[in-house]
């Protein structure tokens, strides 16, 4: 059972678009396994986004996401990070397809609104980025899991971070 991260953005927050982001997760089947509302430091910041740190872009990146409070989450399931990266859309907005999230919330690519781990590997760094040991939320027993997967598995008894 995948994990992945998920940040909404500063814009997100500020638009007033938290519950209906969340919803979107939870409709779709996934498990939260962490959740916070937090103002990322500048050095988290530049942490989490080190892979552009050379790209003229870096500094409006790091401005923007730490200019007011995010939702930082964790979200499980299977295949989630891929399924996560369909259901916000292509990076920039213009090229989100109509129904994602980029797609139906955001215009602008340096106000795409939503943040999600590219791969597997990602997930882990990001998320011992944004979540202290002991924060994330993995050995709950959800009572609809049987009716999301045919073959549902038990709760992860020790979190990945
Ligand atoms: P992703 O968020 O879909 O993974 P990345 O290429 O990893 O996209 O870029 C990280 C973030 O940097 C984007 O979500 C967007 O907010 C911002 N960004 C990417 N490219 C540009 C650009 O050319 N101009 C301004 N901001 C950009
Ligand atoms: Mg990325």
């Amino acid at each position: 059972m995948e994990q992945t991260f998920i940040a909404l953005k500063p814009d997100a927050v500020q638009r007033g678009y938290i519950g209906e982001i969340i919803q979107r997760f939870e409709r779709k089947g996934f498990k939260l396994a962490g959740l916070k509302l937090m103002h990322l430091s500048r050095e988290k910041a530049e942490t989490h986004y080190g892979e552009h740190k050379d790209k003229p872009f870096f500094g409006g990146l790091v401005e923007f996401i730490t200019s007011g409070p995010i939702v930082a989450m964790a979200w499980e399931g299977n295949n989630v990070v891929a399924e996560a990266r369909k259901m916000m859309g292509a990076t920039n907005p213009k090229d989100s397809a109509p129904g994602t999230i980029r797609g139906d919330f955001a215009v602008d690519l340096g106000r795409n609104i939503i943040h999600g781990s590219d791969s597997v590997e990602s997930a882990q760094r990001e998320l011992s980025i944004f979540f202290e040991p002991g924060e994330l939320v993995c050995n709950w027993d959800r009572s609809t899991e049987k009716w999301v997967y045919e073959k549902p598995e038990p709760a992860k008894q020790a979190c990945s971070v």
